[in-house]
Parts: structure tokens; sequence; C-alpha cells
């Protein structure tokens, strides 16, 4: 079904991005952005520019938000629940699961349908075949305007807890930083030797993702509750990365991202568990007395 308008609220780096590709795509567009100077482009291709965001709300049944974070999406929304109201909104905004709930609620209490989605890629990539938007809360919005959705990217639906959507974008997200962190930390250790970032992608990039075979194997254990068959102890784990520490300290650089790992570790280690498997650390993850 094509949609006959759409508002998009929020023309930074990613709203600019949806905006050309629903504009693209042969969507008619209403835009919005706090500070002027950002709908200019847009408007030369076919959008239009709304003074205010009752003027842009009011113009489309379907009101895209892609907004710095939580708290703009409130101060951007909140005057206006009134004006929302029978309309369907889509908020693009990265949020912590509870916010998308709170902004879920939010919605239902003004008879708004709402459909919380979290974007899985750059701007650049929108619209492209390797773009991934993932989407949870209101399944009807979701299936009622797919084919905007999947101008943007591959649309997934997760369910209709409006929480999922973010809950999975921040695991994803939590996987990659820690990842990013190892391999900068490996960036200093052998650039310490004048060795070029460069030797160093290219070596790791096989070796990651010959790395990322395990993350099966590790998940029958996590599924399991069973770390009785290590495939690498804790204790010898430890000793390993020791021995990465005091390589780093060679080098005269810290070992930041191993030391987080080491904590981990020890907080089983301590209650008994080293010779069980490197995958119990996420005991030490779901243990109350974490360091927040
Ligand atoms: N850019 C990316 O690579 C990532 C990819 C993954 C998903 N994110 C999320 O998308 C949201 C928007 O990101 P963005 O890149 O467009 O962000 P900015 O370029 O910084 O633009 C922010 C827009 O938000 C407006 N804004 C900020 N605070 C307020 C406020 N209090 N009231 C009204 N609008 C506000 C800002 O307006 P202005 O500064 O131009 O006036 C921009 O339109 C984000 O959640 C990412 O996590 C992108």
């Amino acid at each position: 079904m094509t949609i006959s308008s759409l508002t998009l609220l929020g023309l930074g780096a990613m709203g600019q991005s949806l905006a050309g590709t629903a504009l693209d795509a042969g969507h008619s567009l209403t835009i919005w952005n706090r500070t002027s100077g950002k709908a200019d482009g847009l408007t030369a291709q076919g959008a239009t520019a709304a003074g205010s965001v009752r003027e842009a709300v009011t113009a489309s049944e379907v009101i895209v938000v892609c907004l710095y974070d939580h708290a703009s999406v409130h101060a951007v929304l909140d005057t206006e629940a009134e004006t929302l109201r029978g309309r369907t909104l889509i908020n693009l905004t990265t949020t912590t699961p509870e916010e998308a709930r709170e902004l879920a609620a939010w919605a239902d209490r003004h008879s708004i349908a709402y459909l919380a989605g979290t974007i899985m890629t750059t701007p650049q990539v929108i619209g492209s075949p390797d773009s991934v938007i993932l989407y949870s809360g209101s399944q009807n919005a979701f299936n009622t305007h797919r084919e905007l959705l999947d101008a943007w990217a591959t649309s997934s639906y997760d369910g209709d807890d409006a929480g999922l959507a973010s809950l999975w974008d921040l695991a994803m997200l939590s996987g990659i930083y820690s990842m990013f962190a190892g391999f900068l930390h490996g960036v200093a250790m052998l650039q310490s030797a004048s060795i070029p970032a460069s030797s160093y992608a290219q070596r790791a990039a096989s070796f990651m993702a010959a790395m990322t075979e395990l993350l099966g194997h590790s998940a029958e254990h996590l599924e399991t509750g069973d770390y009785s068959q290590p495939l690498q102890s804790l204790e010898w784990t430890t000793t390993l990365l020791e021995t990465i520490n005091r390589a780093s300290r060679e080098q005269g650089i810290t070992a930041a991202p191993v030391k987080m790992v080491q904590w981990l570790i020890q907080q089983q280690i301590d209650a008994g568990h080293g010779a069980e498997d490197f995958d119990r650390i996420i005991e030490s993850m779901r243990a109350a007395t974490q360091v927040q």
C-alpha cells in the first residue's frame, strides 16, 4: 500500500538520508527541523518544509521522528499529543527499551499508533540492500506502512513489545563497541613497534571473522547454563590475559579492554568456578553487585 503523505521530524544526518530516500521512492513528504537551514536541499527535491511541529504533524497521517535522543522526542512531541491523535507515529530515534515502552504508553494514552524502530546502519547506507532497521510495537502500523519502511532498509518486526527493537539494537551495539575497543588496543600494541594499523586491520579481519564461528558454540553454553565442559577455562584464560597485560606494559600502553574482561573472570574464579568455561563471565554481568 502506498502512503499518501508522510511527515519527518528531525533533519540530522540520519533524518536527511531518510527524507531523501523517501522522496526518491515517490513518497509525498513534509519535513520539520528545530533549527533552520537543513530543509533546503530536500525542498529542492520536492519536500514541503513546515514552519512548526503542529503544521508538520497536521500535514500527514504518518509521522516519522528521527531526533537526537529520548528527551528530544518528548521536547518535540509532548505539546502535540492531541494533534497526533488517530495518526501513526514511527520513532527511529535511539532510546533504551524502557524509554521506548514509555513512549508507547504515552502514545496509547492519546490513541496514537506507535511503532518503534532502530536503525542498524549509517546514513550513507539507508536505501541500499545492506541497510537494516528493526521494529517493534504496533504490528498493524508495521504491516500497513511496509512499503515505506522497505524503501529505507530490510525491515524486521520483532514483536508488539515496543522495547524489543531497542533491546536488540543496544545488544548488537554492545558487542560491536567491545570488539572495536579490542581492535584499537591491538592497533596500539603494534603501532608501539611501528607496525601500521592497516597491517593489523588486514590480518585481524579474517581472524575475527573466523572467531565468530564460535558464537553458536557459546550460545549452547549460555542457553543451558552448563559451563562444565570448557573450551577454555577461566583459569587458563586469565593467565593468557595477564600475559597480554604484561606485553602491553612492555610496549608502554594500557590494556583497558583486557582488564575489563579480567575483572569479569575474577568474579567467577573468586566464586570457585575457575575450572569452568570462559562463557561463565556472563554470570558476572548478571550479578547484582556489578559496577554500574
Ligand atoms: N547517524 C548514525 O550513524 C546513527 C545510525 C544509527 C541510528 N542513529 C540514531 O538516529 C538518531 C538521529 O541521528 P542523527 O545522526 O541524525 O543525529 P544528528 O545529526 O545529531 O541530528 C540530531 C537531530 O535531533 C535534533 N534535536 C536534537 N535535540 C533536539 C531538541 N531538544 N529538540 C528538537 N530537535 C532536537 C537536531 O536538531 P538541530 O540541532 O538540527 O536543530 C537534529 O535534527 C539518533 O537517535 C541516533 O542515535 C543514527
